[in-house]
C-alpha cells in the first residue's frame, strides 16, 4: 500500500466557538486558539480540522456561510487567521478547513440576488422550484424539522433546504456555480492550508425531478435516497479535484451521510481520483429508530463490531477509513459508550480511545475528548443553543409524537450541544474558558475533568491519547496492518489483530463494566516473547484465559 503523511496522521477536530475565548466576549476565537497550539503539540496530533469560521449570521453555529473568504467576526480577522495558520505550521502541525458548499447562508450574495427575480443571474445558482398545488414541490423534510421548502413571496417560487430555511442548497449542476466553489478553494489552497473536510458532500447531486419520499413519524418525506451519493456526485468530485485537489498537498475528508461501503470505495479510492476518506455513519446510526435520532437506547455491540468490521475489512486496500467516535454532531462518546460515573469515566474513555485508535483509517479526535469530557446535565430547552434540538423538540412534541419529558431525556443524551459545551481547561470560574460569560452553559463537572489537572498527572485520559498517538507514529503496523475480527458474537468483548508482515497486534477490549472472561488465540497464549503495548489497567499479563476487569483494554504485541 503506498505510504501518504494523510493515512499516518492523526487530526483533532476543533469546534472554535467552544475551544477558548481570548477576549472575554464569551465566544471563542482564532487567538483561542493559536494560544492553545502548544498544548496541541504536547498532545502529539498533526492536524486540525477547523469547524467553520467563515463571516456567518449563525443560524447553525457557522455551517450557514455567507462570505466563504471572511472570517466571522466572533473569532476575529483575517490577520488573526493568517498567524494562527502561521504558528500551526511552525509547530508541524497542518490546517484542515471545513468545506460547506452544499448549501449557503441565504445572506451570502448569491442568494441575495437569486431570490430577487426569476431572470437574476444568480438565480440558477439555487434549487428553485413552482409549489405543486398550492403546496411544496415535494413532500421531504428538512433535516432541522419542517419542510425543506421555503415560499419566497418575491417570485413566488420555493427554495429547497435540507437545513434550515437559512441554508439554501447550491444547484451543482449549474457549472458557475462549480466553478465558483473550485475558485473559492483555490483561494484557501494558495494560502496555504492543508486540506478540506467537506460538509455533506455526498448530497450535492439531487434525482432530477426530486421525488416525494417515504413519510415518516414527523409527517415528512425522506430525502435520503434521492439526495445521498446522487447521480453526478462523482463525476463533481472528479472534477474538483482535477481542478484543484490535484494541484496541492491535501487531506481530504467528505462527511459522507448516507454512504455505503461500495459507495466509499469510488470517494475515497486508493487511485486518488475524489477524496482521501470519508466519514460514514452506519456506526453513529445504530442507536436510531423511529423517532430518527431521538431516544435513549444502547448500541449493541455485536452490532457496533459487524459494522465497524465490515467498514475495515472491505476498504483495506481499495479506499481509506477515517475512525471517530465523536464530533460536533454527536454526543460525548463516554457517556454513549462507556461509563461516565466517577468510578469508570477514565477507564472506559481509555478502552473506547484503545479500540478505535488501534484500527486501521485516519483517527479524529474531537475537543475534549482527550481529556474525558462527558454529556452535560442540561436542564430545559433554553439550556440548549443547538438549532436541531431545538427544533426537533418542538416538532416532535408539539406534534404529539413525543412527550415533553422523554424528549428532554433524549436531547440530555443526543444533542449536539453535548459536544459543544467549552473546553475545560482549568478549575477557575468557567473552566478557565472565558473570562466572560459563555456562549453556552460550561459542565458543572469542570472542577473534576480539565485540562491543568489531566495534564498534571501521569495516569491521565490525557496522557493515554498521547501515549496513542505516539504508538502510531511509531509503528507501521497500527497503520497499515490488516484487521481481522475475534469472537464477533461475543456481547461485552471487541478484540481483533492487527497484521503486517512478521508482526501481529491482538487488541482486547472489554465494553462492559463486568468482569469478562476472553480466550486468546494459541498463537499468542503460548508464547513468552509477548509485550504489552498499551493497556489501561497497570499489570495486564497475557493468558490462555483471559479475565478481563471492568473496561479493560489491552494491545499485545507479537513479533517472530
Ligand atoms: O452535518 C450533516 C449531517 O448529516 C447532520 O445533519 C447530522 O446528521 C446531524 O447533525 C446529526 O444530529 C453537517 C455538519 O456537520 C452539521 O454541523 C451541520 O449542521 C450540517 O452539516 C449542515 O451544514
Ligand atoms: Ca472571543
Amino acid at each position: 500500500m503506498n505510504k501518504t503523511w494523510w493515512k499516518e496522521a492523526v487530526v483533532y477536530q476543533i469546534y472554535p466557538r467552544s475551544f477558548r475565548d481570548s477576549n472575554g466576549d464569551g465566544i471563542g476565537d482564532l487567538n483561542g486558539i493559536t494560544e492553545k497550539l502548544d498544548y496541541l503539540k504536547e498532545l502529539g496530533i498533526d492536524v486540525i480540522w477547523l469547524s467553520p469560521v467563515y463571516q456567518s449570521p449563525n443560524d447553525d453555529n457557522g455551517y450557514d456561510i455567507s462570505d466563504y473568504r471572511g472570517i466571522m467576526k466572533d473569532f476575529g480577522t483575517m490577520e488573526d487567521y493568517d498567524r494562527m495558520l502561521a504558528a500551526a505550521h511552525e509547530r508541524g502541525i497542518r490546517i484542515v478547513m471545513d468545506l460547506v458548499v452544499n448549501h449557503t447562508s441565504d445572506e451570502h450574495s448569491w442568494f441575495v440576488e437569486s431570490r430577487k427575480s426569476k431572470d437574476n443571474p444568480y438565480r440558477d445558482y439555487y434549487i428553485w422550484r413552482d409549489g405543486k398545488d398550492g403546496k411544496e414541490p415535494n413532500n421531504w423534510g428538512s433535516c432541522f424539522s419542517g419542510s425543506a421548502w421555503e415560499y419566497d413571496e418575491t417570485t413566488e417560487m420555493y427554495y429547497l433546504h435540507l437545513f434550515s430555511k437559512k441554508q439554501p442548497d447550491l444547484n451543482w449542476d449549474n457549472p458557475t456555480v462549480r466553478k465558483e466553489v473550485f475558485d473559492m478553494m483555490d483561494w484557501w489552497c494558495q494560502k496555504g492550508i492543508d486540506g478540506f473536510r467537506m460538509d455533506v458532500i455526498s448530497m450535492i447531486s439531487k434525482v432530477p425531478g426530486l421525488p416525494d419520499g417515504e413519510v415518516g413519524e414527523n409527517g415528512y418525506g425522506a430525502f435520503g435516497p434521492y439526495v445521498c451519493n446522487g447521480p453526478h456526485v462523482h463525476e463533481y468530485l472528479q472534477e474538483m479535484n482535477k481542478e484543484v485537489l490535484s494541484k496541492y498537498d491535501l487531506l481530504t475528508v467528505g462527511e459522507c451521510s448516507g454512504v455505503t461501503v461500495e459507495e466509499a470505495k469510488k470517494y475515497a479510492s486508493l487511485d486518488g481520483k475524489e477524496l482521501n476518506m470519508v466519514f460514514q455513519f452506519e456506526h453513529m446510526d445504530l442507536d436510531g429508530g423511529e423517532t430518527f435520532k431521538w431516544n435513549d437506547r444502547k448500541i449493541d455491540l455485536v452490532e457496533l463490531k459487524k459494522v465497524l468490521t465490515k467498514w475495515q475489512v472491505s476498504l483495506m486496500g481499495e479506499a481509506w477509513n477515517s475512525l471517530y467516535w465523536c464530533n460536533h454532531d454527536q454526543p460525548r462518546m463516554l457517556s454513549r459508550m462507556g461509563d461516565d460515573s466517577p468510578e469508570y469515566r477514565e477507564i472506559s474513555a481509555k478502552m473506547l480511545a484503545t479500540c478505535l485508535h488501534m484500527m486501521q483509517g485516519t483517527p479524529y479526535v474531537y475537543q475534549g475528548e482527550e481529556l474525558g469530557m462527558t454529556n452535560v446535565p442540561f436542564e430545559k430547552l433554553s439550556d440548549f443553543r443547538d438549532i436541531e434540538s431545538i427544533n426537533a423538540y418542538h416538532e416532535l412534541v408539539e406534534g404529539g409524537v413525543l412527550n415533553g419529558e422523554d424528549m428532554m431525556r433524549y436531547l440530555r443524551y443526543k444533542s449536539r450541544d453535548n459536544a459543544r459545551t467549552p473546553v475545560q481547561w482549568d478549575d477557575s470560574e468557567n473552566a478557565g474558558f472565558t473570562s466572560g460569560n459563555p456562549w453556552i452553559m460550561v459542565n458543572p463537572n469542570y472542577k473534576e475533568i480539565n485540562a491543568k489537572e489531566q495534564l498534571s498527572r501521569e495516569d491521565s485520559v490525557f496522557r493515554y491519547y498521547q501515549k496513542l498517538i505516539n504508538l502510531r507514529h511509531t509503528n507501521e503496523i497500527i497503520v497499515y496492518g490488516s484487521y481481522e475480527l475475534l469472537a464477533p458474537e461475543d456481547p461485552a468483548v471487541y478484540a481483533y489483530t492487527r497484521t503486517l508482515e512478521n508482526e501481529k497486534l491482538l487488541v482486547i477490549c472489554n465494553f462492559t463494566k463486568e468482569n469478562q472472561t476472553f480466550l486468546t488465540p494459541e498463537e499468542f497464549s503460548g508464547k513468552d516473547d509477548i509485550k504489552v503495548m498499551i493497556s489501561n489497567y497497570k499489570d495486564t499479563e497475557c493468558a490462555a484465559n483471559m479475565v478481563l476487569r471492568p473496561f479493560e483494554a489491552v494491545v499485545f504485541q507479537l513479533k517472530d
